[in-house]
């Protein structure tokens, strides 16, 4: 009898099966499809735990559904553009390709021992010119669209390096990563998608994804922001220009006691009166160092001067100030805002800070007859009845809104709006290891199209990486320098590469032909695998990623290359990975576990009493778990099963050590369990005259069958999945009838059952069971329903209420039957000898207790 080694069987096995080729993509068309999709790792150079949960998950799911039936696509690639092969490139002077590359090998090796059935003949990495080449023929659709457009944006630029930094390498200072100098804003011409046209169907589409977490929608939502109100215009006066404003509340238009405009607002400078102009110039240039959450932050006193200017509020012909503050910004609705503070919270705080007048014109209907409500503590902020309001008065206020707008639009004045928070997608990035923007600028025939026949625009690779003087590419003026290709005449590249977002928006799409040199993809196959049926990846991609993947695909469907609304059909997000950490409450170090004893966890220098809990696995707490260790010691299958067992998906897992061993000492018996029953291949099980042995086995089987694929069918519940395997486990170790066929069909079903969980182990077993196939070419177990059906039970006799033995009796024998099977049962009788019986105690479906 051998020995459970993980070692001596894993290898070998994922080398078989990558020979024999089970994990490729079956285009058996008679067979549903299934496509399971990991959202793919950034190549940073090593695999952590956080991505071997993502990918077991996804990989027990695509191993179901290949037995259950289905051709399953489960495919791997690698978001390979980005800001740290630059930043290597500028520290230690190798290239980034070279960097990336290499790291893609280590994580592929990494991930072939976590044993995924993964079809790796679809690889698919974004910073490959084979991939490139569609991205950039993807971002011409937009342009040819115009979908794509360029305007003047902020940048953070660093004055001594002389180049725009990404948001990461700008400090919490507001310092650059490698010069350390303050980081100023610039604007520049840069190039944007433009979502915003997709706004309304991103939102209302949201109802389609049955399948997500309702909190991711509500986060996409959220992030799209519509608000529905008004559009008005208030006249300068002394000017020919009106101020417009977007209002969500036109119903408190009579409130209006001024007009505030962001200070970057092209109306400030000529609505400022000359005594003025001074103290606007400074304020304008105060705010525009300021973050967009420290103008909007709502604890914060707000800050605004008055212009000197006055509008009128068309509504009452009334002249009311204008504002320049810094809670009005620039790039929401129209950048200026008609200011009631009677009813608006930060108006009100505006108001009473500087003195501005308050004006009630919505006031509780519990007060209408009184209309007291002058003296306010706070903005009035709920539904109500109108007053002062003119013709409006006495309206509700939910009707006013329409009301007012209505009139609104005959005057003149304005007319109803719908506004959305969500912005035009910044696209350029001013870096190297990106795609490039394939564009060329004429001075004759401005932005064109570089032509399918000359992508991909390739990155050169003679290039030099000092963090200075700008992007790379726009120092290379060789590459910049090409002729127009409409006009022929002297022109430029654009040096902007594409943001790596859009990299990932579309990789879903070209997995089902990831191989096609001709095209972006073949729709036909491309429409035929999707929607993905199950995505899995982290909740911080619960926003941008599938946002940005949702507008794509919809684009794509308007330019007639895809048939479908929405890519992803089921999203599961996963929770974190935590590790024991160990953290010095005074000095706020973290302790590494090495150093300490889990018994009494003291600082090693200090010898101050520790802090212990879980976080997420990182290297700053030193509470990671590398997955090469959990595989050197316990193997692959055993990492798999804790990880599924430990908690439900979507929870955050805490690594334990203990639970790890739990698991590999289950594998250990269940590897017992068929060792010692040795290879007796298949066998058929008659189901009638089966002992009564024999039928409660059964029906241990079939339930763990029943239970194991409501878990994986339903809500994913792989922890409780795998609690059934050990109930099927135990029931075989306890089984009494273990030369029965009904033995045999257990080994057999928990064998198939654990293969999805842990694929090696239940391979091996398979095999050392009699069989030559693979185990993960059968087809997923069926339960029978009459197996079920429990059509004995076993009742205890107590006499004195001390057990005496127990007997079968039929399932359904109701209280006056049981007392009856009992009285005549062997056991009683020879307990109670001829004694009269008192009173007979029925626990119906347990026992039976007679007093004497
Ligand atoms: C007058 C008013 C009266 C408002 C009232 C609210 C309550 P959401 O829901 O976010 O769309 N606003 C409009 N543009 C703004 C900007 N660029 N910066 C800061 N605030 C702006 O909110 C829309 C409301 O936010 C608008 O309705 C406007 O204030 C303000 F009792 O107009 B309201
Ligand atoms: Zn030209």
């Amino acid at each position: 009898e051998s020995r459970y080694t993980p070692a001596a069987i894993e290898e070998k096995w994922q080398k078989s099966w990558a020979e024999q080729g089970l994990d490729r993509t079956s285009e058996d068309k008679s067979k549903p499809k299934f496509y399971a999709l990991s959202m793919f790792p950034y190549p940073s150079g090593s695999l952590h735990m956080g991505h071997v949960r993502n990918y077991v998950i996804t990989d027990v799911i695509a191993r179901l559904k290949r037995m259950q039936g289905y051709r399953v696509l489960h495919p791997m690639g690698w978001d390979a553009f980005g800001l740290p092969a630059e930043n290597a490139a500028i520290e230690r002077g190798i290239a980034p390709a070279k960097w990336t590359y290499q790291n893609i090998a280590q994580m592929r090796s990494q991930l072939q021992r976590l044993g995924l059935s993964i079809d790796w003949e679809k690889e698919i990495a974004t910073c490959s010119p084979d991939y490139y080449k569609w991205t950039q023929w993807l971002f011409l659709q937009f342009f040819q669209a115009g979908l794509a457009y360029q305007k003047e944006a902020a940048v953070n630029w660093d004055p001594i390096d002389q180049t725009v930094l990404a948001n990461e390498q700008v400090d919490s200072e507001g310092r650059s990563w490698r010069s350390g100098a303050i980081v100023e804003r610039k604007l520049l011409r840069q190039w944007f998608l433009k979502i915003t046209d997709y706004a309304e169907q991103l939102l209302s589409d949201l109802d389609k994804l049955t399948g997500w977490p309702d909190r991711v929608k509500l986060m996409q939502a959220n992030w799209i922001g519509k608000s529905v109100g008004a559009y008005l215009e208030f006249p300068i006066v002394g000017l020919d220009e009106k101020i417009g404003v977007f209002t969500t509340r036109p119903d408190t238009v009579y409130g209006v006691t001024y007009v505030v405009l962001a200070p970057e607002h092209p109306l400030t400078p000529s609505v400022t009166t000359p005594e003025q102009k001074e103290a606007v110039e400074a304020f304008i240039q105060e705010v525009a160092n300021q973050s967009e959450l420290e103008r909007t932050a709502e604890d914060k006193p707000k800050r605004g001067i008055p212009t000197g200017g006055k509008a009128i509020n068309p509504f009452t012909g009334e002249e009311i100030p204008i504002w320049i503050a810094d809670y009005v910004l620039y790039e929401y609705g129209t950048g200026a805002v008609m200011g009631v503070p009677a009813h608006d919270t930060r108006d009100f705080q505006f108001a009473k800070q500087k003195n501005l007048p308050i004006q009630v014109v919505i006031v509780s209907p519990n007060d209408v007859e009184t209309l007291h409500a002058t003296s306010l503590q706070a903005a009035y902020t709920e539904p109500g009845i109108l007053i002062n309001s003119d013709s409006f008065n006495g309206m509700d206020s939910l009707q006013a809104k329409q009301a007012i707008v209505q009139y609104a639009e005959q005057q003149g004045y304005g007319k109803a709006r719908i506004q959305y928070r969500l912005r035009d997608w910044l696209i350029s990035r001013q870096r190297y290891w990106g795609a490039p923007i394939p564009i060329i600028h004429c001075p004759s025939c401005g932005s064109v199209a570089v032509p399918e026949k000359d992508l991909p625009v390739k990155l050169p690779e003679d290039v030099a990486f000092t963090g200075r003087g700008g992007s790379p590419l726009a120092q290379l003026d060789s590459w910049v320098n090409v002729p127009c290709p409409s006009c022929g005449t002297p022109a430029r590249r654009e040096t902007d590469t594409m943001d790596t977002f859009i990299d990932s928006s579309w990789y879903f799409l070209r997995f089902p032909d990831a191989r096609n040199e001709t095209e972006v993809f073949d729709s036909s196959q491309t429409n035929d695998w999707m929607a993905v049926d199950q995505y899995v990846g982290g909740i911080e991609h619960a926003i941008l990623h599938l946002l940005y993947s949702r507008f794509f695909t919809k684009v794509l469907r308007d330019r007639h290359l895809l048939n479908f609304d929405e890519p992803f059909q089921r999203l599961l997000t996963q929770g974190m990975v935590q590790g024991a950490t160990y953290k010095n409450p005074v000095t706020g170090k973290y302790i590494s576990p090495a150093q300490v004893n889990a018994a009494e966890p003291k600082d090693p220098e200090t010898g101050e009493a520790l802090e212990v809990f879980f976080e997420k696995m990182s290297k700053s707490k030193y509470n990671g778990v590398a997955p090469e260790d959990v595989i050197e010691n316990y193997g692959v299958d055993t990492a798999r099963m804790f990880i599924l067992f430990k908690a439900p998906p979507e929870k955050d897992l805490e690594w334990e050590q203990a639970d790890v061993e739990g698991q590999f000492r289950f594998l250990n018996r269940v590897w017992r369990l068929v060792t010692e029953f040795g290879t007796k291949g298949a066998s058929f099980t008659q189901t009638n005259n089966l002992s009564q042995p024999e039928k409660e086995l059964r029906r241990a089987i079939h339930t763990a069958i029943k239970e194991i694929t409501e878990d994986l069918e339903g809500e994913y519940q792989f922890n409780t999945a795998v609690s059934e395997l050990m109930k099927l486990s135990n029931a075989l170790a306890d089984a009494k009838c273990k030369a029965s066929p009904v033995y045999a069909e257990g080994i057999r079903a928990l064998i198939q059952l654990l293969a999805p969980f842990a694929p090696h182990i239940a391979e091996e077993l398979w095999h050392l069971d009699g069989n030559s196939d693979s185990v993960h070419q059968q087809t997923w177990l069926k339960y029978e329903p009459d197996a079920l059906v429990a059509d004995e039970i076993t009742l205890v006799i107590q006499i004195m209420g001390k057990t005496r033995g127990t007997i079968q009796v039929p399932a359904q024998a109701d209280k006056q039957a049981l007392e009856k099977y009992a009285r005549e049962s062997e056991v009683a009788q020879r307990h109670i000898e001829g004694k009269e019986i008192k009173k007979a105690i029925v626990v119906p479906g347990k026992l039976v207790n007679f007093v004497i």
